[in-house]
C-alpha cells in the first residue's frame, strides 16, 4: 500500500466484542459478534502505523496486534525525479 491510497478495513468478530485502533493515525472501530464494521481512510502518512484491539477481550487481548505499511507516494517522488532531471538538462545546454 502506498501513502494516497484508500483503506478499507472489514472489522467482524464471531466471539466477543472486539475493537481496533490505529496508531499515528487515531482511528478506532469496534464490531459486535456476528457484526461487520468498516473503515474506510485516505493512508495520507507514509510510515509503519501499529494497530491493536481496543476491547478487553479476554486472555489473547495482548495478541491482538498489527502493523499497517504504508510506501511512499512513488509517483509523486518520480514527478520531483523528473522534474530534476528536466531542471539540469536545462542547465547543461546553457552552458555549451
Ligand atoms: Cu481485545
Amino acid at each position: 500500500m502506498n501513502q494516497g491510497d484508500l483503506v478499507s478495513i472489514n472489522l467482524s468478530s464471531s466471539d466477543v466484542v472486539h475493537g481496533l485502533y490505529l496508531d499515528g493515525y487515531d482511528l478506532e472501530i469496534r464490531t459486535d459478534p456476528g457484526q461487520i464494521s468498516e473503515l474506510s481512510f485516505t493512508a495520507d502518512k507514509a510510515g509503519s502505523f501499529r494497530f491493536r484491539c481496543s476491547v478487553t477481550c479476554g486472555d489473547l487481548h495482548p495478541f491482538m496486534i498489527g502493523k499497517l505499511q504504508v510506501g511512499p507516494n512513488q509517483l509523486m517522488w518520480r514527478g520531483a525525479g523528473l522534474a530534476v532531471l528536466a531542471a539540469l538538462a536545462g542547465v547543461l545546454r546553457f552552458r555549451q
